[in-house]
């Protein structure tokens, strides 16, 4: 099977020229994105091109995953990897991510469960929580939604169609492909030291991932669980309300006006947590038997 790498690269000049150097042995054809880098990487990623490595170059900046449309768009084979352009995805993986794709693995993910010290903390929190709620989202055990070393086919880089602009395109393309539900297949990696700056915000991009997953997760949600679970919120939120009011003016003024406030605010909050379990379970049974029906009509 013949393989093209796609490494988008914005300001890496220090990075790509290692990245193209490593990759060169294991695929077929290196595509390099240059998107509207300000630094040398379009002049470094020049000195890579041969016939094997070829350069794009978007005028301006504008984005990881329009890079990765980019890259994909002139890819010659069927076979498509995504590489970082920073030296942190080690090539050695690829024969691996290869055979996953050979065994029937739709998509196959570089998961960063070796030296995870070397994702920065913030970044490792972020990582994390958003596997935590891909892997509810998909009821499939996903331990790192976000790398950024995957392998799929090119008709399935289309059936997914995934729409994003920047570095959530990764979180969003695998929690999508679980959701159709294609066999996501997890390659256990080293993920090493990043060479120059990172263009990661955590609080932007990390903003954005989880609006990304948080809209997938209302969607995806059963109709039979958001009517339970959205009056258990409303429970809750005025069990709380009643609650404060007490504890508000037993603090104040030594005592409660309205002594049934206690109760209320008791009875509320018991009442929204066995409502919300209660919609957990039906969700959880829901996507179950969503993902068997699937499997059967495929
Ligand atoms: N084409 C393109 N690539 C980008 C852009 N921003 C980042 N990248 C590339 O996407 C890859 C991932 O970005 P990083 O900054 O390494 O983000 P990260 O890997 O999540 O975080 P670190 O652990 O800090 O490296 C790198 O190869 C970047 O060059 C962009 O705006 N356009
Ligand atoms: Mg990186």
């Amino acid at each position: 099977m013949n393989i093209s790498l796609i490494i988008p690269a914005y300001n890496e000049e220090k990075g790509l020229p290692r990245v193209v150097k490593e990759y060169l042995e294991w695929v077929d054809e290196i595509i390099v994105v240059d998107d509207g880098s300000t630094d040398g990487t379009f002049e470094v990623g020049q000195k890579c091109v041969n016939e094997k490595v070829k350069l794009f170059r978007h005028e301006i900046n504008l984005g990881k995953a329009a890079a990765i449309r980019t890259g994909v768009k002139h890819a010659s084979w069927d076979i498509i990897i995504f590489a970082d352009a920073d030296c942190t995805y080690p090539a050695r993986y690829v024969p691996d991510l290869i055979k996953s794709i050979e065994n029937g693995a739709d998509l196959v993910l570089g998961a960063r469960l070796q030296s995870r010290d070397n994702i920065p903390t913030l970044n490792r929190l972020g990582n994390n929580i958003f596997s935590f709620l891909a892997t509810y989202i998909s009821c499939l055990r996903i331990r790192d939604s976000q790398t950024g070393l995957r392998a799929l086919k090119r008709d399935m880089f289309d059936k997914l169609d995934v729409k994003a602009k920047g570095l959530e395109f990764e979180t969003k393309m695998t929690v999508r492909a679980a959701k159709l539900g294609y066999k996501i297949v997890e390659i256990p990696i080293e993920y090493r030291e990043r060479v120059g700056k990172s263009k990661l915000n955590p609080i932007k991009d990390g903003a954005k991932m989880l609006t990304a997953l948080l809209s997938v997760a209302y969607y995806e949600t059963s109709l039979l669980s958001k009517m339970v679970l959205l009056p258990s919120l409303i429970f809750i939120a005025i069990g709380l309300v009643t609650g404060l009011i007490s504890i508000y003016e037993k603090v104040q003024f030594g005592v409660i006006s309205h002594e049934y406030y206690p109760l209320f605010t008791a009875f509320l909050i018991l009442v929204g947590i066995q409502l919300i379990s209660l919609g957990l379970i039906v969700d959880f049974l829901t996507k179950k038997l969503d993902r068997i029906e699937e499997r059967l009509v495929r």
